[in-house]
């Protein structure tokens, strides 16, 4: 079994491009397609997946999950997580974040995904300060993965230049870009 470190990986670019058994979309409660990675996630899979979405779900909470098939996208599957409306920190928007990481992880683990990628949840429209919500979603993936053992590839897919230094300093802080 590879470390726990190995089996997370760092990419720069468009989640929808991604080829791996899930993607996970940052959503809105109501499932309503957004902007952001979301509005990205409908264009790219086409009208089923909100066809779907709207046939199975009426909502879904903040911190919890649900899935769907990924139709034209390369991800067999959709996870649909809805990150915390940021406040000032104080009203469990970490705790929030943490949950919307592991629901997404739980699910996958349960439809057999062995690759996963996510976007930088919570830190768009919402508003989640990116060096935290980067040390909140690394330390919940490891922890999953240090807890389930589980046989899944985890990638970080960060949209942003920004993001992806965050991201980059936090998990390769030896290495120069
Ligand atoms: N691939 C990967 N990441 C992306 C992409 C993409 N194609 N496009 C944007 N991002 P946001 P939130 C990054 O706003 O803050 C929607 O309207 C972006 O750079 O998509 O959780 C929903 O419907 C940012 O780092 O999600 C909700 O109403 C990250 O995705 C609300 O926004 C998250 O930004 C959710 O807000």
């Amino acid at each position: 079994m590879n470390t726990v470190s190995s089996r997370i990986h760092l990419v720069k670019g468009d989640i929808t491009r991604m080829r791996v058994d899930a993607v996970v979309n940052a959503a809105n409660a109501q499932l309503n397609p957004g902007g952001g990675v979301d509005g990205a996630i409908h264009r790219a899979a086409g009208p089923e997946l909100f066809w779907e979405l709207k046939r199975k779900h009426t909502g879904c909470a903040p911190g919890k999950a649900v899935i769907t098939n990924g139709y034209r996208l390369p991800a067999k599957y959709v996870i649909h997580t809805v990150g915390p409306v940021w406040k000032d920190g104080r009203h469990g928007e970490d705790e929030v974040l943490a949950s919307a990481y592991r629901s997404s992880l739980e699910l996958a683990l349960q439809h057999d995904v062995k690759s996963i990628a996510f976007p930088n949840i919570g830190t768009g429209v919402y508003k989640f300060p990116k060096t935290r919500a980067a040390q909140i979603a690394i330390e919940t993936v490891k922890n999953f993965l240090k807890e389930t053992q589980a046989d899944m590839e985890v990638y970080f897919v960060c949209f942003d230049e920004d993001n992806y230094q965050i991201y980059h300093q936090l998990l390769h802080p030896f290495n120069p870009n």
